[in-house]
C-alpha cells in the first residue's frame, strides 16, 4: 500500500530517495500515522506537524551515531516509524507495544528517555559536552516546541548552551501551540517576526536585490544586509536567542521538507550552539486534526472519515476532572478570592469553564509548574486563594517550590492533583504515582483523596473554606465509578476517616480511588465467609490516629491499599504510625505498586496485572487470612 515507507527499514534507506520520493514518503507517513492512531489513539497532531522535521533530521544526519533529542517526545512518532519501527508501530501505547515516547530501552535510535517537557536542550548540551571531552565527533541536535521552550528548564539551558562554544543544533518547532494556543510573552515574542509585515517586505526586497546584483553591486549589498541586521534587531524574534549566544536561523516553513534539508544541512557545518526557527502547521494534513489542533493534541480512537471519537466522551459519564470543574465553578462563585492557576492545561484539567467565566481570576502560566507553584504561593501571601490544578506527575517538577516557597511559610495554597495513580497509555513517564510520597513528609502540608464526585467537591470546599495552610487533594484519571446512591456524602473533618463497614476481623484501610476496588473486595470476602472494616481514609495527612488507635484495639490485621508507589506511601504512613505509638502485634499488608517504573497500557489491564483490582485485592487478602492472622 505504501510505495516508499514500505522500503524505509532504516535510516540509511532515505538517503537514495529523489526529492519526489521524500515528499511522497513524508505523505505516505502522515496516512499510516493518520490510521494507526485512529486505532490506538496517541499524540497525531503534534506528530503530523513534526514530519518533515524527522525525515529532514535524518535524512541529514549519521543516527544513531548522531544524536536528536526529541523534547516531550510526543511528536516523534515519524521518528519511530522511519527508525525501524514501522510495522510494530501499529502496537503503540499499548500493554507490551512500543511506548508513545522515545525510549532508550526500545531502540539505539532514541538517546534519552522522555515525557515531560523542557529538557532536551539541556540533555541535548550534556551529551555534547560530554562528546567534545570524549574527542567524539558525533552531532546533537534538540527537537523543542514554542510551548515547552518555555518551561524553567528550556531556558535554564539555552542560558548555559549560549554561553559554552559547544556544536549544538535546537530546532524549534513553532507552531504557535502548546496544547491550547501558546501564551506568554515569549509566544508573543515569535510570533513578532510572522506577523510583522515591514521586516518580511525588507527581507523578500534584499532577495530580490540579491538576485539582481551584478558582482560590482556587492559593497551595496552588504551595506543594505547591514541595514537589515539592524532592523531585524528591532523586529525579529532571532536577535533574543542572538543576544544569548546563539546563532538563529529563520523563521523558516518547518513543513517544506526541502528547505528544511537544505537550512539543517548547512547549520550542521556551523560551529557552536545555533538554533533553527522552523515553522510547523500542527495536525498538517488531516483535515479535522488541522482544524482542531487542541482536540488532536493527544486523541482517544476516532473515526478517520469524520474525526469524531469512536466513544463519545458525552456517554460515557462523569470523570474526576469534569467533577473539579464543576466544583470549582461553584466555589468560586461564592468566593472572590478563589483563584485559579493552571500549566498549560487548562483544558486536561477541567479550567476551561473557569478561565471563561472569571478571566481575571484565572492564570495560565505556560508549561512551567515550578513557577506555577511559588506563582501561587505570591497570590496566598498576597490574600488570595489559589488554586492550582496540576497533574501528579508534573507537580514532580514543583518539590522544592511547594516546600520552600509554600510549606516552609505555611500558605494557603491548594494543590489539585489530576491523575493522581495509573495513567494508562502514556506509561511511566506519565504516571501519577509518587506523589504521596513526595508530599506526605512535608511539613504544615495536608493531603486528601476522594473516592468520588460528591467528596471530592466537599474536599475543595473544605481546602478552601477550613484550611489555613497548604493542602493537597489527589484524584485519579477517569470516570467517577461511585454507586449513585452513596453520592451523599457525609461532612469532610480535619482529619478524619469515614468508616464504610464495621464487620470486623481485619480492617481495609483504602484511599481515594481504591475504595471502591476495596469495597468490592470485601463484599467477595464476605461472600466467602470474611469479614472486615473498610474504612475510607480520606485524609492521607494527617492520619486518623484515634480511629486507628480504636481498629487496633479489636484487629492485628491491617491491609492498606492505595493507588501509588508503596515506597513512602499511605502504607508506609500507618507503619510509622504503630511503630511510632509502639503498639504492638499488629501486621499491616500493604498493597499498592511496587517500586519500578510502571509499563504503559490500559489503566484497567495495569491495576489488574498489579492486583489492585477487586478481584486481585480479594485474593492478596485470603492469602493473609489464610495464614491465620485475620483474627484475635
Ligand atoms: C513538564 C510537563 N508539563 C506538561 C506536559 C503536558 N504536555 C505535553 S505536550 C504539551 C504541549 C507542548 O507544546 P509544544 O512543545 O509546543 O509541542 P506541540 O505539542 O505544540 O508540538 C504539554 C503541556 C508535559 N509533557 N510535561
Amino acid at each position: 500500500m505504501f510505495k516508499i515507507l514500505n522500503s524505509i527499514n532504516s535510516p540509511q534507506d532515505l538517503k537514495v530517495l529523489s526529492k519526489e520520493d521524500r515528499e511522497l514518503l513524508a505523505k505516505e507517513i502522515r496516512e499510516y500515522l493518520v490510521d494507526t492512531v485512529s486505532k490506538t489513539g496517541g499524540h497525531l497532531a503534534p506528530s503530523l506537524g513534526a514530519v518533515e522535521i524527522a525525515i529532514a533530521l535524518h535524512y541529514c544526519l549519521n543516527t544513531p551515531y548522531d544524536k536528536i533529542v526529541w523534547d516531550v517526545g510526543h511528536q516523534a512518532y515519524a521518528h519511530k516509524i522511519l527508525t525501524g519501527r514501522r510495522d510494530k508501530f501499529k502496537t503503540i501505547r499499548q500493554l507490551g507495544g512500543l511506548s508513545g515516547f522515545p525510549n532508550i530501552n526500545e531502540s539505539e535510535y532514541d538517546c534519552f528517555t522522555v515525557g515531560h517537557g523542557s529538557t532536551s536542550i539541556s540533555s541535548a548540551l550534556g551529551l555534547a559536552k560530554a562528546r567534545d571531552i570524549a574527542g567524539e565527533a558525533y552531532k546533537v541536535v534538540a527537537v523543542i516546541g514554542d510551548g515547552s521552550l518555555v518551561g524553567g528548564m528550556a531556558l535554564e539551558a539555552l542560558n548555559h548552551a549560549g554561553h559554552t562554544n559547544t556544536n549544538l543544533l535546537i530546532i524549534l518547532n513553532d507552531n504557535e501551540m502548546s496544547i491550547s494556543p501558546s501564551v506568554g510573552a515569549f509566544s508573543r515574542y515569535l510570533n513578532k517576526i510572522l506577523i510583522n509585515p515591514t521586516y518580511n517586505k525588507i527581507h523578500k526586497d534584499l532577495e530580490g536585490l540579491v538576485k539582481r546584483v551584478p558582482w560590482y553591486g556587492f559593497r551595496a549589498y552588504r551595506a543594505a544586509k547591514r541595514l537589515e541586521e539592524s532592523v531585524k534587531s528591532l523586529l525579529i524574534p532571532g536577535m533574543l536567542f542572538e543576544e544569548l549566544g546563539l546563532r538563529y536561523i529563520g523563521p523558516i516553513d518547518g513543513n517544506n521538507l526541502e528547505e528544511l534539508i537544505k537550512t539543517i544541512d548547512s547549520a550542521l557545518n556551523l560551529d557552536g550552539p545555533i538554533l533553527v526557527h522552523a515553522l510547523t502547521k500542527k495536525g498538517k494534513g488531516y483535515a479535522p486534526a488541522e482544524k482542531h489542533p487542541e482536540r488532536f493534541h493527544g486523541t482517544a480512537p476516532f473515526n478517520v472519515e469524520t474525526g469524531d471519537l469512536k466513544e463519545p466522551a458525552s456517554n460515557s459519564g462523569v470523570s474526576f476532572t469534569d467533577a473539579f470543574s464543576d466544583a470549582i465553578m461553584e466555589i468560586a462563585k461564592d468566593n472572590p478570592k478563589v483563584t485559579a492557576v493552571t500549566a498549560a492545561m487548562s483544558d486536561g484539567t477541567g479550567l476551561d469553564e473557569f478561565q471563561k467565566a472569571y478571566p481575571d481570576r484565572f492564570f495560565d502560566v505556560g508549561m512551567a509548574e515550578q513557577h506555577a507553584v511559588t506563582f501561587a504561593a505570591g497570590l496566598a501571601k498576597g490574600g488570595l486563594i489559589p488554586v492550582v490544578a496540576i497533574y501528579s506527575t508534573f507537580l514532580q517538577r514543583s518539590y522544592d517550590q511547594i516546600i520552600h516557597d509554600v510549606c516552609l511559610q505555611n500558605l494557603h495554597v491548594v494543590l489539585c492533583l489530576d491523575r493522581a495513580g495509573i495513567v494508562g497509555e502514556d506509561g511511566p513517564t506519565h504516571h501519577g504515582l509518587f506523589d504521596i510520597a513526595y508530599l506526605r513528609h512535608i511539613p504544615n502540608m495536608t493531603i486528601m483523596a476522594p473516592k468520588d464526585q460528591s467528596e471530592l467537591k466537599a474536599m475543595l470546599k473544605f481546602a478552601v473554606d477550613e484550611c489555613k495552610g497548604p493542602v493537597a487533594i489527589r484524584y485519579p484519571r477517569g470516570k467517577v465509578v461511585s454507586p449513585p446512591i452513596l453520592e451523599k456524602t457525609a461532612p469532610v473533618s480535619y482529619g478524619k476517616a469515614e468508616v464504610m463497614s464495621k464487620e470486623g476481623e481485619l480492617a481495609i484501610l483504602a484511599v481515594g480511588s481504591m475504595v471502591w476496588p476495596a469495597a468490592a473486595a470485601a463484599g467477595l470476602l464476605f461472600n466467602e465467609g470474611i469479614k472486615s472494616s473498610l474504612v475510607n481514609m480520606r485524609f492521607i495527612k494527617p492520619l486518623d490516629e484515634e480511629l486507628l488507635k480504636a481498629l487496633a484495639s479489636k484487629t492485628d490485621m491491617f491491609v492498606v491499599i492505595e493507588e501509588g508507589v508503596l515506597d513512602g506511601g499511605f502504607g508506609s504512613a500507618v507503619m510509622e504510625f504503630f511503630e511510632r505509638e509502639k503498639i504492638s502485634g499488629i501486621s499491616v499488608k500493604r498493597m499498592g505498586f511496587p517500586g519500578k517504573f510502571i509499563e504503559h497500557g490500559k489503566k484497567p489491564e495495569l491495576l489488574k496485572n498489579y492486583g489492585l483490582d477487586a478481584q486481585g485485592i480479594a485474593n492478596e487478602i485470603k492469602k493473609v487470612c489464610a495464614k491465620g492472622k485475620c483474627a484475635r
